[in-house]
């Protein structure tokens, strides 16, 4: 309580309201004191303040909300929180991503790219938020009010930051000494609306698979959906059954023909395709000669497996959305999101078009002109980050090249588009990675990716000690044993030739 009455230029007790002045200045005591938190800017309501000592290191867990409003569609809004404030906190600070559309306040850890290390564990402050709206993981009806979409497309994360410091500042009776912000999927295009718009909120920035174009990036797979349609068998009601278009066998044969084209291309037959910039697959290989049915494709199906890794062109050729890599988890029936090939799979919400034909001109035109709010959710247009890199703020992104809702390509050709359009003093590598996982689906996952790697180290370090990260060392599930170095792009890992071949040692960062 002592720290907290410190923090008088932050901290506005009720009027009226005795402060729960306790006895003693234990953690318990000061956590349960900061349920009469007030913020002098902040309609802030706390409904919760717990002292948590039994999952990771002991805590003050608040929740609460603010910015309380009746909405355009006359519902009641409110950015709901859940601030972890750690007994012993390094100073450090973090914004955690969201995911999906939001709608829910997820519990404030801070887990991603964390090497199974999460943040709080680490001594930081973690907030978590919903983004100023309530709804399941795909209602998109907050879209009925200005703020609540304004607040999805970024403005959050802007409210939520400034309210986190404020009450960081107002606990601890000191301000914050770095602030981070880490998220993956919607929350990596959060990182880059982040930086984008708001260059000043954070000194570094972990920005995984963004979802910063969903509008062309749904498209492309319905696109993808609908070309499936076309050389799959009918159903008995009618519609076509996907799962037949390709059997298991087949499914198989492509995943083998990848593997034979690409996986020694990094000096190793392991398994995992870490040189994907040099992959050049080609389905028509695959093709059956002449009399031949067996261990082999139809032409039909080799077109439509080249078609689903291709760029989706509109009607006068140019890309609408860049092609997907070919990579080692595209047949993934694993993960929760299946691979970019398992168009039959009835888990995946993307793949209910019954369709036969596809106008990606029309697509796009609704993508584009028919959703304007959609334009400004999107993370992909503004790609100078002067601002941001001037003041010393640094900023990693990670991408699953098995990634089958977003394609890598995309991120790359952001970093690449971002990295000509900021001109600072400083090379782009002084404050800009971009780390390619191969085998990652989205976010985690993949039969044969390491999905495990700590970013979270590497920025700090970079933030704080002007340490630029290197490698990063990756480990996980799909091979217990094995650990592989994550090169920053455009370099990929290559095996040395010598050494343990489960090893992270024996491979080295090269560029093609
Ligand atoms: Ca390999």
């Amino acid at each position: 309580m002592v720290k907290l009455l410190i923090a008088t230029a932050f901290v506005a007790l009720m009027p009226g309201l005795t402060p729960a002045v306790a006895a003693d200045s234990s953690p318990e005591a000061q956590c349960s004191a900061a349920k009469n938190l007030q913020l002098a800017t902040f309609d802030m309501k706390v409904a919760s303040a717990d002292h948590v000592k039994d999952k990771g290191p002991a805590h003050c867990l608040v929740s609460g909300s603010f910015e309380h409003r009746t909405g355009a569609d006359g519902k009641p809004y409110a950015i709901g929180f859940s601030i972890a404030l750690p007994d012993n906190w390094s100073g450090r600070f973090l914004v955690q991503g969201g995911g999906g559309l939001n709608g829910v306040v997820r519990p404030a850890v801070g887990d991603v790219a964390s090497g199974g290390k999460n943040a709080l564990s680490r001594g930081f402050a973690v907030i978590s938020h919903d983004s100023g709206h309530k709804g399941e993981a795909w209602d998109t009806s907050f879209r009925a009010d200005q703020i609540a979409t304004l607040n999805f497309a970024g403005w959050s994360v802007e409210k939520v930051t400034a309210l986190g410091k404020a009450l960081v500042a107002a606990y601890y009776g000191k301000s914050a000494d770095r602030s981070y912000f880490a998220g993956c999927s919607t929350g990596g295009r959060e990182a880059m609306a982040s930086a984008q718009r708001f260059p000043t909120l954070f000194d570094g920035i972990i920005a995984g698979a963004p979802a910063m174009r969903t509008s062309r990036s749904n498209m492309s797979l319905a696109a993808k959906n609908v070309a499936m349609n076309k050389i799959s068998p009918a159903s008995a009601d009618s519609a076509p059954d996907r799962s037949k278009a390709f059997s298991d066998g087949d499914r198989d044969l492509v995943l083998k023909g990848i593997l034979k084209s690409c996986d020694g291309l990094d000096g190793l037959e392991d398994g995992m395709i870490a040189n994907p910039g040099a992959c050049k697959f080609d389905p028509a290989s695959l093709v059956c000669p002449a009399g031949k049915a067996d261990g082999c494709l139809t032409k039909q199906q080799a077109d439509i497996v080249a078609e689903t890794f291709s760029p989706t062109l509109d009607a006068s050729g140019r890309p609408a959305y860049v092609a997907f890599p070919y990579d080692t988890g595209v047949m993934s029936t694993t993960d929760p999101i299946p691979g970019l090939m398992r168009f039959d799979d009835k888990r995946n919400r993307q793949f209910k078009n019954n369709a036969m034909s596809f106008d990606v001109d029309d697509a796009v035109e609704k993508a584009d002109i028919g959703d304007p709010q959609q334009r400004l959710i999107n993370a992909d247009q503004w790609t100078d980050l002067s601002s941001f890199a001037t003041r010393g703020s640094k900023i990693i992104f990670f991408h699953g090249v098995s990634d089958p809702w977003f394609s890598s390509n995309d991120t790359v050709g952001f970093f690449n588009r971002m990295s000509a359009a900021t001109k600072t003093g400083k090379r782009v590598e002084d404050w800009a990675k971009l780390y390619l996982v191969p085998g990652m689906s989205h976010c985690s996952g993949g039969p044969a990716g390491l999905d495990q790697f700590d970013m979270l180290t590497k920025l700090i370090d970079w933030v704080e000690k002007d340490e630029a990260p290197r490698s990063v060392e990756a480990s996980g599930k799909a091979f217990p044993n094995r650990t592989r170095p994550l090169c920053p792009y455009p370099l990929h890992a290559q095996y040395k030739g010598e050494g343990n071949a489960d090893n992270a040692a024996s491979f080295e960062c090269r560029n093609n």
